[in-house]
């Protein structure tokens, strides 16, 4: 694209970059497993209007699956293991939700997606309130300085009281937390919500064949209309839940919101759809737009600063069994990236174009013509973008990188057939996702060790190399906790001395000595027997 040559234009196209900037809203949602992730963001997106008929996590019935969950193991086990990305426009706002998966296993991805959003939604099991997952994935939000919107879930099935639910938002996650509506019952006696700020009842009546859901302007919870529709005690019990709330409640505010002070609170049940589309209005109104981002010098990066940045921040191989390639999911930091523009790849010192820039609805792509701070456009670049990897046109900037966790459990595969040339890509290939380590024996085995955060990763692998590179493979699980890279501070590096058992030397993908350890035991007794060496967590 030709620059801008004169003072107006230049003025003109800062305005259009502020217009876009402030137009995008983009977030992860996030929970422990099965709080409703996957449902709200299938929910989400038919009020967006860009889905016609909600798929189900686990879709048998209908055959439909919940767009976020593409993979075939997600859809058989009605769980997400991989972040998805989804775009759409809603009412002027573009919108780029990432649904994450909860499970501890899958954490890693979901960490690395957190680095890519500026605002989360948190979703909570009204019934359970915060599980362990949800507080470690809130303690991440809080170090990332990502505001949070709450959406407690399954209003529908016997919850908790909404007090208690508000009392452990502060208590555990030390945030204050403001109700913007108020659930009415539970369970089969939900009746539905009142909303506190517009003073509406949304009625939840079941029917058969679905739910019928209708806002009704109320003066107050005292007006009779309410008990004509909830009945005497369901009244009773909202004025005086009201009372309490606008008594001694926290009121929402927009300064500790943004501050990551306080959460803002939906009840509401996505299943059934009940308090979805208020919730997304909610989310598209309070939602930031895309914020400043800092470089590794601390430098920050303004959103209409107008030189393209961004950063990789997941790579995917085969998420289409019609597209077998590899796409680098890439957050635009600033500036404007258009289609074919030559950009800066820091890490490898180079010049790359961007042929092939697509914008992702799930497993679905389209090729985008530009793309502006807050969006995550894939791109196919096979083997010249890494997970971290900073991109920019103009002044030279370098994101920071992102890091990846130790690998605690290993396993030998062995492929079912010798082809040996096609085994070792695909293993090369899944290593460049992060999803595994690879570690080559010194001696012993034959076949490559792979590092994994979580054990579900292993069916992962299995299942992936068997569905997208028809390869059968036996994962043989093997008794190691954790791999160090020994660093010997002398010049010349002797010997290491090893236990004769629970320790195994290999290779990393770079040639690199690593020694896998059985357990702390084995760690301190090398590191005592070798006081010239570090054994370092990470290689990088
Ligand atoms: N009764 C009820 N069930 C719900 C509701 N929302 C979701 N579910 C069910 O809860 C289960 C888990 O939902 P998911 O949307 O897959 O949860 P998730 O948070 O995406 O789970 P992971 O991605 O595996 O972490 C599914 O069986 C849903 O049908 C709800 O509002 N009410
Ligand atoms: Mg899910």
């Amino acid at each position: 694209m030709a620059q801008p040559s004169s003072l107006d234009e230049r003025a003109l196209e800062g305005d259009s970059l502020a217009r876009e900037v402030a137009r995008r809203r983009t977030f992860a949602i996030i929970s422990h497993p099965d709080a409703g992730k996957t449902t709200l963001t299938e929910k989400l997106l038919l009020y967006a209007g860009a889905i016609e008929l909600a798929g189900a996590v686990r879709g048998r019935k209908t055959g439909r699956h919940a767009t976020s969950d593409f993979m075939e193991m997600e859809q058989q086990r009605g769980i997400s293991i991989s972040s998805a990305a989804l775009e759409f426009e809603m009412h002027g706002h573009h919108v780029t939700l990432l649904d994450t998966p909860g499970h501890q296993d899958f954490s890693e991805d979901t960490y690395r997606t957190l680095l890519a959003v500026d605002s989360v939604v948190m979703v909570l099991d009204a019934a359970k309130g915060i599980e362990a997952q949800t507080l470690k994935l809130f303690e991440v939000c809080r170090t990332r300085r990502l505001p949070v919107l709450t959406f407690i879930n399954k209003l529908d099935q016997p919850s908790r009281d909404p007090f208690e639910l508000m009392d452990e938002i502060e208590r555990v996650l030390g945030v204050s937390a403001a109700p913007m509506n108020w659930p009415l019952g539970d369970g089969i006696d939900f009746r539905g919500v009142y909303d506190l700020e517009a003073r509406a009842l949304m009625l939840y009546e079941r029917q058969r064949g679905g739910v019928r859901t209708e806002p009704v302007a109320v003066t107050d919870p005292a007006d009779p209309l309410v008990g004509e529709m909830v009945g005497e005690r369901r009244q009773r019990e909202l004025i005086e839940a009201v009372a309490i709330i606008s008594g001694a409640g926290t009121r929402y505010d927009e300064a500790a919101y943004r501050a990551e002070r306080l959460t803002p609170v939906f009840f509401g049940s996505a299943l059934n759809d009940f308090g979805v589309e208020p919730f997304l209005n909610a989310l598209l109104s309070l939602a930031p737009s895309p914020s400043p981002r800092l470089t590794e010098t601390g430098d920050l990066v303004e959103p209409t600063d107008p030189d393209l940045s961004g950063f990789v921040f997941k790579i995917q191989a085969n998420m289409n069994p019609r597209h077998r390639d590899r796409v680098a999911f890439f957050r635009v930091c600033s500036g404007r990236l258009t289609k074919d523009m030559a950009v800066q790849h820091e890490r490898l010192g180079t010049t790359i174009r961007l042929a092939r820039v697509y914008r992702f609805f799930g497993r679905d792509r389209e090729t985008v013509p530009e793309a502006y701070a807050g969006d995550v456009v894939g791109l196919v670049n096979p083997g010249r973008l890494a997970i971290g990897d900073t991109l920019y046109a103009g002044t030279p900037v370098r994101f920071p990188p992102i890091p990846q966790f130790p690998a605690e459990r290993f396993a030998a595969l062995r492929p079912g057939d010798v082809r040996h040339k096609r085994f070792d890509e695909a293993i090369n290939q899944l290593a460049e996702e992060g999803l595994l380590q690879v570690f080559m024996p010194q001696s012993g085995f034959r076949h490559p060790v792979v590092g994994v955060v979580g054990a579900l990763q292993f069916d992962v692998i299995a299942a992936r190399l068997k569905a997208e590179y028809g390869i059968e493979c036996t994962v043989d699980q093997l008794p190691y906790v954790a791999a160090r890279w020994p660093v010997s501070t002398k010049r010349e590096a002797a010997a290491l001395a090893l236990p004769l058992s629970g320790v195994l030397a290999v290779k990393d993908r770079r040639d690199r000595d690593v020694v896998l350890f059985a357990s702390d035991w084995e760690l301190r007794y090398c590191a005592e027997r070798n006081p010239d060496v570090t054994f370092r967590e990470l290689s990088d």
